[in-house]
């Protein structure tokens, strides 16, 4: 008798064990599909040029890859940085204010020993038919942690008609702002 109740005892805890299992693991995905963020942010040509494009920010293993696509630029070398305001309401894109520069570094090339602003993502390269294209993946950003060294909602994309030195303070001399996106869920 005392074998039997501990037989079927050990098979009620198997079956429960395994019930747990089917109902949790769905719960478990969608946890995780849920706390992977997204932000697709749409760039408008500023200062009387034809540059729009977006930038699509994906939370991938605790890092942050970005995706920005542009046409309408003139061939060559362009700035873009990630500026201190997401307002791109002024023609000339200045309403997103100057770098995002959270730690208060000097302006220099990412990844610098010298110091970066968490803004200074660098320079893009379009070709003769005006299109460029760059990937940047960090863990210096987040997208709505909260902290304010890393956190880019509420934040600006501005992609500039000249070439970042990446040496003059605290702009690297990269001229006008051809186009703006505000960085908002
Ligand atoms: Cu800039």
């Amino acid at each position: 008798m005392k074998k039997i109740s501990l037989a079927l005892l050990s098979l009620t805890l198997v079956l429960a064990v395994s019930c747990k299992k089917d109902k949790t693991a769905p719960e478990t995905e969608k946890t995780v599909a849920e706390t992977a963020r997204k932000v697709k942010v749409k760039l408008e040509s500023k200062s009387g040029s034809n540059v729009t494009g977006n930038a699509v920010f994906t939370e991938e293993d605790g890092k942050i890859k970005m995706t920005a696509m542009l046409s309408g630029l003139e061939s060559g070398t362009h700035a873009i940085h990630i500026h201190d305001k997401a307002d791109c309401s002024s023609p000339d894109g200045k309403s997103t204010g100057g770098h995002w520069n959270p730690t208060g570094a000097p302006h220099g090339k990412w990844g610098s020993k010298e110091g970066f602003h968490k803004g200074d993502i660098g320079n893009l390269q379009a070709d003769e038919k005006g299109h460029a294209m760059l990937i940047l993946t960090t863990d210096e950003w987040c997208i709505g942690c909260g902290d304010k060294n890393k956190d880019i909602l509420g934040k600006g994309i501005i992609v500039h008609a000249g070439t970042d030195d990446f040496t003059t303070q605290p702009t690297g001399a990269a001229g006008g702002r051809v186009s703006c996106g505000g960085i908002i869920e």
